[in-house]
C-alpha cells in the first residue's frame, strides 16, 4: 500500500514538472492564477497518478472515474496533469487562455481531453460531483468521483447543501479534496471570511473527514486509500497547503492568487524549480 521510495521520487518529479508548467503557462498567457495550482500540485499528482482511473486507455469508458475541479481558476495545474497523463498534447499548454484554444482560463467540458465538467463559478462543484457519484451508483458502476475544492469555495452556501445531500444518500464513492491554503482572491481568508475548521464541519454534516498535510505525498496517498475503504459515507480530505509552494517569492502571498509572473520572475521561479 505504502509508496515505494522510487515511486515517491517519481511523483515528486511529476509535481515539480507540473509547477514548472504552471508558471510557464501563466507567463505565456500573461494572465491567470499561479498560486493555487502550485499549492495543489502535490495532492493532485498523487490523486491523478495513484488513484484516479483516467488514462488514455480508459478515456471513453463509461464507468471510469470522474474529476471535477471546483476551484476552476486553478486549472493550469489540472491541464499540466492531463498533459502529464498524455490526455492533452503538451503544445496545447502554451496556448492556455488563447482565443479558440481548448484550454481556457476556466475548464470547459471536453471529454476527448478528459475534462469532465465546466467550472469556474465557485460553489456548484460538490453538487455536480454528488450527482455524478449517485448516477454511477444507480447504474451499478464502480466509478469513484473526485472533486477538488478550496477554502474560498467553502464560503459558498451550495457546497453545504451538497454536503448534506451526499451524506444523506451515503454517497461513499465521492471524495472531495479541499485546498486549504488560508488565501483567497481578496487576501487572507481569516480577514475576508473565516471558514474555520472544515474537518469538523464536514464531520458534522456526516462525512468521513481527515486533515492532511497537502504536501506530504505519503499522507495524501494514505488518506485517499482511507477514502476508498470507507463504504458508508462520502470522504473529505482537508489538504493543508501553502499557496505558491515551490516558488519562494510566491509562497503564502495573496498577491500571487491571480497574477502572471514577468520574464524575470519566471526565470527565478524556473531556477527554483530546478529547470
Ligand atoms: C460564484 C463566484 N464568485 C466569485 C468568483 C471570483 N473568484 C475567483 S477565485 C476566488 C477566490 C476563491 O478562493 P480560493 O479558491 O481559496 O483561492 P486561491 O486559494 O486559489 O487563492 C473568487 C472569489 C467566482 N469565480 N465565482
Amino acid at each position: 500500500m505504502a509508496l515505494s521510495t522510487e515511486r515517491r521520487a517519481e511523483l515528486a518529479d511529476i509535481a515539480t514538472q507540473v509547477r514548472r508548467d504552471v508558471v510557464t503557462m501563466v507567463h505565456a498567457a500573461a494572465c491567470g492564477h499561479p498560486g493555487g495550482p502550485l499549492g495543489m500540485a502535490d495532492f493532485l499528482t498523487v490523486l491523478f497518478f495513484e488513484h484516479l482511473r483516467l488514462d488514455t486507455d480508459c478515456l471513453h469508458d463509461h464507468g471510469r472515474d470522474r474529476f471535477v475541479l471546483g476551484n476552476g481558476h486553478t486549472c493550469a495545474g489540472y491541464y499540466a496533469l492531463l498533459a502529464a497523463k498524455g490526455l492533452v498534447p503538451r503544445e496545447e499548454l502554451l496556448r492556455f487562455r488563447k482565443f479558440g484554444a481548448p484550454l481556457q482560463g476556466h475548464p470547459h467540458r471536453n471529454l476527448n481531453l478528459g475534462i469532465d465538467f465546466s467550472t469556474g463559478s465557485l460553489g456548484n462543484s460538490l453538487s455536480v460531483a454528488t450527482g455524478m457519484a449517485l448516477a454511477a451508483r444507480s447504474q451499478g458502476l464502480d466509478t469513484r468521483v473526485y472533486s477538488a475544492s478550496s477554502d474560498g469555495e467553502s464560503q459558498e452556501g451550495q457546497i453545504w447543501e451538497a454536503a448534506t445531500s451526499a451524506a444523506h444518500y451515503g454517497v461513499s464513492n465521492l471524495t472531495v479534496m479541499v485546498d486549504f491554503n488560508n488565501i483567497q482572491i481578496d487576501g487572507y481568508m481569516r480577514d475576508v471570511m473565516d471558514v474555520r475548521d472544515l474537518r469538523v464541519k464536514y464531520e458534522a454534516f456526516g462525512w468521513h473527514a481527515i486533515d492532511v498535510d497537502g504536501h506530504d505525498l505519503d499522507a495524501i496517498d494514505d488518506a485517499l486509500h482511507a477514502a476508498k475503504a470507507e463504504t458508508e459515507r462520502p470522504s473529505a480530505l482537508i489538504c493543508h497547503t501553502t499557496l505558491g509552494r515551490g516558488v519562494s517569492f510566491m509562497e503564502d502571498q495573496p498577491g500571487w492568487h491571480g497574477v502572471a509572473p514577468n520574464d524575470e520572475q519566471l526565470a527565478q521561479a524556473l531556477a527554483e524549480l530546478g529547470a
